[in-house]
């Protein structure tokens, strides 16, 4: 099957759903027959950029590094689903610039904080609220909301199955999959 590649960005906050939702859409492509390939922050963490903390400089060489994967997997042909908090809008819009505007969208997880730590998968905005991890994102460093993201998932009131088909609408609207 021939379809274009490009890079599906999922931010958000910790908790807000980018990696549930990114595996729930990498299902519906692939019985689309469109090809897949999900970049996890928390995956890459492991390997790629075992040696980055979350520092401002930290997060935004993760960022760097990723969108450099992202570029190189989207060149085989693949479509790439990157679940990264990228807290940061200058580094986003640096990976938009790497990827370009038509091989690049911005799909803001939206989720308040309040339900994200209230979900607290991992128990670490428990540990944050401790201090006992530090610079977590939307406790004690901050996360710049997208002012113009391609789309936007409120997941506090959109079900995972809905999210899937909001995007997937999105897609077939831009483009031909
Ligand atoms: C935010 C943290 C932190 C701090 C560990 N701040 O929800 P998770 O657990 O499974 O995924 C999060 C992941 C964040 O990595 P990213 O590469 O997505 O971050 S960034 O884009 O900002 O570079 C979270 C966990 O690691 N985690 N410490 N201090 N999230």
């Amino acid at each position: 099957n021939n379809h274009k590649s490009f890079v599906i960005w999922f931010t958000g906050l910790s908790g807000s759903g980018k990696s549930t939702i990114a595996n729930a859409l990498e299902i519906e492509l692939f019985k689309r027959e469109v090809k897949t390939f999900c970049l996890d922050g928390d995956n890459v963490r492991h390997g790629l950029n075992k040696n980055l903390g979350f520092s401002d400089e930290d997060r935004r060489e993760n960022i760097r590094r990723i969108a450099e994967v992202a570029k190189l997997i989207v060149d085989a042909g693949v479509v790439v689903l990157v679940s990264v908090i990228s807290p940061f809008s200058e580094d986003r819009n640096e990976a938009r610039k790497l990827l370009g505007n038509d091989e690049f969208f911005e799909v803001f997880v939206k989720c308040p904080l309040e339900v994200c730590e209230k979900r607290d998968p991992k128990g670490l905005y428990k540990k944050a609220r401790a201090g006992h991890i530090k610079q977590f994102t939307g406790i004690s460093q901050r996360y710049e909301q997208p002012t113009n993201p391609d789309l936007t998932i409120d997941t506090s009131k959109l079900t995972v199955n809905e999210s899937v088909t909001t995007i997937l609408s999105f897609l077939n609207k831009h483009l031909e999959i």
